[in-house]
Parts: structure tokens; C-alpha cells; sequence
């Protein structure tokens, strides 16, 4: 078969696997520690470049980032041509590459993949190649360069850019441009262009401030905003914070989303005033959360869910003042919060709908909606967009003569255009957050004050095989091992307004514990409880976590 002119070329398997570890590609790739990330990589590329044949040449992508874990980790994510994660399917034989022993295993397994699809050697693999500021990023950029080079690939590397940047890049290229250009400084005008025409139908900021302190996690988020900064002018200040990365060793370290997010606490590295108003990505950026204190220096979390009922709800108006037919949905995890939850159907009266962990189950669920608003609590989400809804505002835009309703019709439009649709983007839901609270008026507080969340706690323990575990119902209810979903059910039922579950980890080696409750005491009480039911019924390893 055609497969093997190819690989005739190799005399020797140049990245063996040390056969250490086992590899899955889970919810958001794979990623451990770098140093055992050579031959997964390369694998990848060589999947990626079918991927790419399979699809007739359609563009995909291949990025090289561990997001918000430490520095010395690392990681692969593989992207579909409209910018979207890799097809299900797919990650299967991603996860079978990385742990095939030796090359003829891997040449095995390539040739099972071109015999399924029928793969023509005839289309030119086409693939776009990103990576966060990780330093072991350019070593395994070189394997997976070789392995494109195999496969005679057309192939550009973007050097180092944010995850969801390379989600467009890819997105524009295989819509001809329709969708922008496949370059940054295509994303960075398309998405701050608009932004900019929309501030300036903004007369009266009420208690809006548009000054911002940004925690950029010592990672590339950091190093983008400074590009995009040329790009706002004054339409944003923005101070930035946690920007060293020359330093790889800070990234991440005790600042970011996800620390803020996991701690509930400030981030290091940036003084924190009392009603300011900061903003922490993570480690490559397609995260986003908001924050502040307040005199008595209690500190306030505006969080992915806060950042879907802001703009769920926004939308809304929008589409009512605009008298178009347009439904709007939102879809969440069972992470967000039940009070979240509550507001979303009784106040704003917005459809919402729960999935299992991961973007692409949010992703999927949101093309559901004519638009469709996806976050999980983390700050990870954006906003999609049906084809029809774009073709139906650009049309009304030219036959509207009212001029209230041209206004609301162009703030839909802007924020269509500021909205990175591939996936979730620290950058683009930053300005669509910012637009929001400009066009309210508000400051953190106002944003705050729209519902109050219930006191929660998140905790993780250790099992011995947690493969054991098996969850139904958007991941609420536990059905395996037998007996412990019983066993929660009867610890909530002690505290008022209750609720808890738990899930084994896609990306660690624990299962994770949620609980909520009236009060904090409550919500952390509960959380011990189901923790150490868990422990019990499940082959708890090392110590109980005590809260
Ligand atoms: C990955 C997912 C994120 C999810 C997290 C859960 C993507 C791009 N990322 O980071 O959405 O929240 O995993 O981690 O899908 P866990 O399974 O360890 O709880
Ligand atoms: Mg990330």
C-alpha cells in the first residue's frame, strides 16, 4: 500500500516509545510530563497529516501546549477543519498511536486508518502548527516536523501562539477567508475592530471602567496581549501582570485561571486594590475568569458561569428589542453553579442545558441554538452562531430603516464578529465581557449583584483504580461502583439546598468531588462526607483529604 513508500524512507524509528507510560487522549489531548512527549508527538503529526487526507486536504491543526498545568508538563491537541476538537473517533486511534510499542506497530495501525477511510494518497496533507511558551515546545516541534515531513505535508508552523488563535487560523482557512484570514493580525483586527466600533456607541459609562489588570499567567496569554494592545488603542487600559515569560518556570506557578479558579483566592505577582477589577487567563489562553475585592477584602469570583449569564443574558434583549426569530440557548456542566442555574431559567428564562465535562460535549450541544452560549464554570466557553442567524442580521441590516433597531441589529453583529466561534478564547471573551459591562454600565459589583452564588467546594481523592467509576447523567448520578450514588444521596439529604457529585478525572489521576450547600461550612461539611465515601467504597489511597 501506498503507506509504506512513504515510511521506506525511515531506515530507523527515530522517536521509539520508552513503553513507561500509558497515553490517552482525553478531553483535551494528551499531556504529562514533557520529557516522555517525543514519539507521542510525532505520532501525532503523522495522524494529523492522515487527518488531513482523510478530509480530502482539508487544513488541521496540531498544538503543542498543557494549558494551565506546570511548566515541565506537556501536550498535544489535535484540530478539525472548522476549528473545532478532533473528531471522537479519531482520538481513539490518537491514543492507540501513542502506545503502539514500535514502529511496525505504528505502521500497523496507520495502515488500519487509510484501509478504513480509503484514504487517497493523492491529497497533500495540509496542517497548521502552533505551541504555548513552554520550553520543551520547539524540541517537540522538531518531531513533529519530521513526522509531517514523512507524509510530504504542507505545513506552517505559527511558532508561539494561543491555543484558540490556531483554532481560527485553521477555521479561516478551510472557509476561503470567509472567516478571516490565517493570520494574527486577521484574528487581532477582525475580533478588536469590532469591539472598537462598539465602545464607540457607548456614551455613558455609568460605573464602568474600562481599566483592567490583567494576570496573564506567565504564558503566552501574556505575550498576546501585547500585540493586541497596538490593536485597542485607548479603547481598553490594560496593565499587565504575570507576563515574564522568559522565565518558563514561573508559568502558571501560583498565578493564572485556573489557580485563581481551583483556590478561590488572588493570584501572586500583582498587588490586589480593593474594587479593581482583574482578569486571569491561563496558560494558553483559552480560559478567562474575572475578579475583585472589596473594602473588607473579601474576595469575589466572576467565573465561566457568571461570563455565560452575562452575556445569555445581554443577547437576549438584543434579539427581543430586534423582533428577529432567533432562539438562544445555554448549555453548562454540572460544575456550575446551582444558583447559576436557578437565575438562568427563572430570571433570564434562557433554555439551558447540562453535558458531561469537556468543551467538545459544550461545543456540540451549543450548535443546538441559533445562538448558543457554552461555558463551564472554569472560564473555558464561547458563543456560536448559526450560519442562518449571520445570513439573517446582515439582511435586516440593510433593510432596517428604524434607527434604534439598526443599533441593536449592529451590536448583534459586533459581538457575532469579536466572538471566536472555534472555541473557548481568553482574548475574545475578555472583549465581549468588557462590552457587555460598558453597554450596562457596571462595574464587578453590578455584575456580581445579578444573582448570588451558593457557597461550593471542590475536592479530589485518590483511588486506586478509578476506571471503576462509571457516571450517567451529564455526570451527575454514579452508577458504578454500586452503592455510593445511595450513599451521596443520603448526605445531601442532611443539608438545605444541597447537591453533590462526583467523576473520575480525564486529566489526573483522582476522582473529583463537588459539593454545594446553604453555607460554606455546609458546602465544605458535605464535601468531607462524600469525600471520605469515596475513600471508603472505593480504595482510597494516601491520606482523606480533610478541608
Ligand atoms: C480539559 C478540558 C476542560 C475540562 C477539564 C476537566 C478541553 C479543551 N479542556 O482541560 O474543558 O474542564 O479538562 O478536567 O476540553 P478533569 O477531567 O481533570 O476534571
Ligand atoms: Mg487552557
Amino acid at each position: 500500500m501506498w503507506l509504506n513508500k512513504f515510511y521506506n524512507d525511515r531506515n530507523k524509528d527515530l522517536y521509539p516509545n520508552p513503553g513507561n507510560i500509558t497515553f490517552q487522549y482525553g478531553t483535551s489531548g494528551i499531556r504529562c510530563k514533557s520529557d516522555y512527549l517525543d514519539h507521542v508527538v510525532h505520532r501525532m503529526s503523522l495522524l494529523v497529516a492522515l487527518r488531513s487526507m482523510c478530509l480530502k486536504s482539508a487544513r488541521v491543526g496540531l498544538m503543542i501546549t498543557a494549558s494551565h498545568n506546570p511548566q515541565d508538563d506537556n501536550g498535544v491537541k489535535l484540530i478539525d477543519p472548522q476549528g473545532e476538537m478532533l473528531e471522537s473517533t479519531w482520538e481513539e486511534y490518537a491514543t492507540e498511536l501513542s502506545n503502539a510499542l514500535n514502529n511496525d506497530n505504528v505502521c500497523n495501525i496507520l495502515s488500519k486508518i487509510v484501509l478504513k477511510y480509503n484514504i487517497d494518497s493523492g491529497y497533500k496533507p495540509k496542517v497548521y502548527v502552533g505551541r504555548d511558551t513552554r520550553n520543551s515546545g520547539e524540541r517537540l516541534l522538531k518531531a513533529v516536523i519530521l513526522g509531517l515531513k514523512i507524509f510530504k505535508s504542507d505545513y506552517e508552523d505559527f511558532g508561539v501562539i494561543t491555543t484558540p488563535m490556531l483554532h481560527y487560523f485553521v477555521r479561516c482557512y478551510n472557509t476561503n477567508g470567509l472567516y478571516g484570514q490565517p493570520n494574527e493580525n486577521s484574528y487581532f483586527t477582525k475580533l478588536t475592530n469590532s469591539f472598537k466600533k462598539m465602545r464607540k456607541m457607548c456614551s455613558d459609562y455609568k460605573n464602568y471602567s474600562p481599566i483592567i489588570e490583567f494576570d496573564g499567567a506567565n504564558g503566552v496569554g501574556a505575550l498576546k496581549l501585547k500585540d493586541a494592545m497596538k490593536y485597542l488603542d485607548d479603547s481598553l487600559i490594560i496593565n499587565l501582570h504575570n507576563n515574564d515569560v522568559m522565565n518558563s518556570r514561573k508559568l502558571n506557578l501560583n498565578c493564572g485561571a485556573d489557580y485563581v479558579k481551583s483556590n478561590q483566592c488572588p493570584p501572586t505577582g500583582l498587588s490586589i486594590i480593593p474594587n479593581t477589577k482583574y482578569v486571569s487567563v491561563d496558560g494558553d489562553a483559552d480560559r478567562i475568569i474575572y475578579f475583585f475585592i472589596d473594602e473588607t477584602n473579601t474576595f469575589y469570583l466572576l467565573d465561566g458561569d457568571r461570563i455565560a449569564t452575562l452575556v445569555a443574558g445581554y443577547l437576549k434583549e438584543l434579539i427581543m428589542a430586534s423582533g428577529l426569530n432567533i432562539n438562544i440557548g445555554l448549555v453548562q456542566t454540572a460544575y456550575s453553579n446551582g444558583n447559576s442555574t436557578n437565575y438562568i431559567s427563572n430570571e433570564l428564562k434562557v433554555p439551558v442545558a447540562c453535558v458531561p465535562t469537556g468543551v467538545k460535549y459544550l461545543h456540540h450541544t451549543a450548535k443546538d441554538y441559533d445562538i448558543g452560549v457554552y461555558f463551564e464554570a472554569n472560564g473555558h466557553g464561547t458563543l456560536v452562531f448559526k450560519e442562518s442567524v449571520g445570513i439573517l442580521i446582515r439582511e435586516e441590516l440593510l433593510k432596517q430603516k428604524n434607527e434604534e433597531k439598526l443599533l441593536v441589529l449592529n451590536k448583534l453583529k459586533w459581538i457575532m464578529d469579536m466572538t471566536n466561534e472555534t472555541v473557548g478564547d481568553a482574548y475574545s471573551d475578555m472583549l465581549i465581557v468588557e462590552t457587555v459591562l460598558c453597554d450596562r454600565g457596571w462595574n464587578l459589583k453590578d455584575w456580581c449583584n445579578t444573582y448570588k452564588d451558593l457557597p461550593n467546594r471542590l475536592t479530589k481523592v485518590t483511588v486506586k483504580d478509578r476506571s471503576i467509576f462509571s457516571i450517567t447523567n451529564a455526570e451527575r448520578i454514579c452508577i458504578k461502583p454500586l452503592g455510593l450514588q445511595d450513599k451521596i444521596n443520603l448526605a445531601v439529604a442532611n443539608y438545605p439546598m444541597a447537591r453533590s457529585f462526583v467523576r473520575p478525572s480525564g486529566t489526573e489521576d483522582v476522582v473529583r468531588i463537588y459539593a454545594e450547600a446553604d453555607t460554606q461550612a455546609n458546602a465544605d461539611r458535605l464535601a468531607t462526607e462524600v469525600a471520605s465515601i469515596v475513600y471508603n467504597i472505593a480504595g482510597g489511597v494516601g491520606e482523606l483529604p480533610l478541608l
